[in-house]
This record gives structure tokens, sequence and C-alpha cells, in this order.
């Protein structure tokens, strides 16, 4: 008798997946698979460091501070200069931007230029190194504007509805790639014995509702009535609605971020006394994890506009962010309006 096997799941490498996608684009000319490549070497080789990071001395912090006022730990700067690296003499590529780094990162002179746009965060949540606890690398990429010479400001400072692709990874228990081009948001998880990553997660969708919030409740005193109403209701004992919520909070963006897309829920970093933009940055956290929650069939506001849809100013800039299931999110904006 033939036994029933059960039917597995798809077995597809990144690469593979990569160059299935370009399908969905006759006009591609295969750069940017060219660049997912490089980020995905790239990340395996920060996965590396980040694996033997207490073996090596490489923990603990440099002495520089980086334009947002952090203190620069070493594996950001591993993270920050593989990445540049890996990605600089592709010929994907016209120019590059950083967290790490104040200006432009241009590509150099030797080496070819591109039509693509890189922006990253080499290492998400880098105040949690020391701790052992999961981090991650976040990319954006958008077409450049100006046609042709030393790409500016205007190649970077797009709209998030904008970007080409966008994705991040994870340096958790295992090591995850999630991105999205457009055509539906899938996560691969590195199988070290092969040093490929594979599909994991085929298709992520984002759950509509989920009793879950996230965020640094510490901020509470200096956050304005509404949202500390907001907050309040969802702690509210109501069997009805599924309250209360309950609270996760790891502390690294793209952590918490990744949990609220599989399992559903929000998560905000809301403007406060201290700091009213809140403390994420637009253009390297805010509108790649909003293109990938929005692809996967969520939502994401800084309180009252799609984050997608904000014109940025400024590399650094800061705004606002609530993120995650649609109907969550548009609870917020409704208490922030003070229509609740
Ligand atoms: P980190 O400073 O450790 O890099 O944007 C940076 C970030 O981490 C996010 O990953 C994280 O969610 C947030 O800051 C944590 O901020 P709080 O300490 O204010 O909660």
């Amino acid at each position: 008798m033939i036994s029933q096997v059960p039917k597995a799941s798809k077995l597809m490498t990144l690469e593979r997946h990569i160059i299935e996608g370009e399908r969905h684009h006759p006009e591609a000319t295969g750069k940017l698979s060219g660049l997912l490549h490089g980020l995905s070497l790239a990340a395996k080789l920060v996965w590396r460091e980040v694996t033997k990071a207490g073996l090596v001395n490489i923990l603990g912090t440099t002495d520089r501070m980086n334009i947002s006022g952090d203190v620069v730990k070493k594996l950001d700067e591993f993270a920050d200069q593989t990445i540049y690296r890996a990605m600089d003499h592709g010929g994907d590529l016209c120019v590059m931007a950083s967290e790490e780094n104040e200006d432009l990162l241009h590509i150099p002179a030797n080496y070819p230029q591109g039509k693509y746009v890189l922006l990253y965060d080499p290492l998400d949540g880098s105040g949690n190194i020391d701790a052992n606890i999961t981090i991650g690398t976040i990319f954006s990429v958008y077409q450049r504007v100006t046609p042709s010479g030393m790409a500016t400001l205007e190649d970077v400072l797009q709209e998030g509805y904008k970007q080409v692709a966008a994705g991040y990874i994870l340096f958790g228990s295992s090591m995850m790639f999630v991105y999205c081009t457009g055509h539906g948001v899938h996560g691969f998880t590195l199988d070290p014995s092969v040093g490929e990553f594979l599909l994991s997660h085929e298709d992520i969708r984002i759950p509509q509702r989920g009793p879950v919030y996230s965020l640094n409740q510490g901020n509470f005193n200096r956050w304005e009535p509404n949202m500390q109403r907001y907050i309040g209701h969802l702690q509210e004992e109501d069997a009805k609605t599924g309250r209360p919520y309950s609270l996760r909070y790891v502390g690294s963006m793209v952590a918490d971020i990744h949990r609220t897309l599989l399992y559903g829920g929000i998560y905000c970093y809301p403007g406060d006394a201290k700091n009213p933009s809140g403390k994420l940055r637009l253009m390297y956290e805010n509108n790649p994890m909003s293109y990938i929650v929005e692809n996967a069939g969520g939502a994401a506001s800084d309180g009252r506009r799609r984050i997608l849809d904000l014109k940025p100013t400024a590399l650094h800039e800061r705004t606002p962010l609530f993120i995650g299931s649609t109907e969550e999110v548009r609870m917020a904006e409704e208490f922030l309006a003070g229509k609740r």
C-alpha cells in the first residue's frame, strides 16, 4: 500500500525565488536581483560575526557616536561596512545611505553606477547586542530619479510608496531574510548546514486584528492624553473585544514587528514630550517596515497619516509609528484624533 506522504512545502532557495520574481517584470534587467543577492551575502557575513560575537571580543562599544547620538557598537560598524562593501561594486546602485552615516554614501568612481538607491539600517536594536537578544538589518530600495551623474538627495528622499523593494534580516534563534518586491512578503530561514536561505514563510499575511500591543510603556507619562487613553483602553477588561490585550516588547523594532506580522497586533513608537517625533527613522526603519506590513495586508501610520505617503525632508528624520494589523492601527488613529 502506498503511504500518504504529507504534502511538503516547496523546497525553494532565496536565490531561486529572486530569479523567479523577475518574471513579474518582463522589462527586468536583473539588477534588482543582483542587489538582493548582494544583500543576502552581506547578511550571512554579518550573521557569522553575530554568532561568534561573545567569542571574539567584538562586543562592546566604540568611542564614536552615530548621527542620532547613540554610541556605536562594534558590530554596528562591522555590519555597516560589510553591507557597503558587498554593495558598492555590483553596478546595481547609484548611491546608498545608512543610519550610521550622516551623509550619502556614494559609489566609488572606479565602479559602474546603477539605477537603484539603497537605504539601510545595518543593525537595528543594537542596544540589545550585549544581551544576546534578537537584532536585525533593515533595507529599502528605490529607483533613482535624477537622470545621470552623481546621485543626489533628491534620489534618496522619496516617499515610501515609491519603494521597489524592502526587507529585513532577523538575527535571532535562527536567521531570517524577509523581503518584498511588491508581490507578496516572503520569509526565508538560513539552513546553516548548506549555507542557503530556504523558503519557510511563503506569502505572509498579517491578521486583521490581534490582541497584542508592543511599545515602551515606560514613556507613559510623556505621552499626550489621547495616547494614554488609547493604551488605557487596551488594558481594560472586556471579554467581548478580547481585552485586556497582552503587552510584548523586545525593544528591537525588527523583532517586535516580525512577531506582529506573524501573530497580529500593533507596534507603536509614538511621539512624546521629550521626543515629539518619536525615536524611529523614516527612511531606514519606518518606510521599509511599512512597505512590508502593507504588502502583507496590514497598515502603518504616524498616528494621522499613512507612513508611505509622507514626503521626507531629511535623511535622518524621525516620525511616530503605529504599525500592524489594519483594525488595530485604525483604532489607534481614532483615539489619537480624539474620536473615541
Ligand atoms: P536601538 O536603539 O537599540 O537600535 O531604532 C532603534 C531601536 O533600537 C529600535 O530597534 C527599538 O524598537 C527602539 O530603538 C527601542 O527604543 P526604546 O529603548 O526607547 O524602547
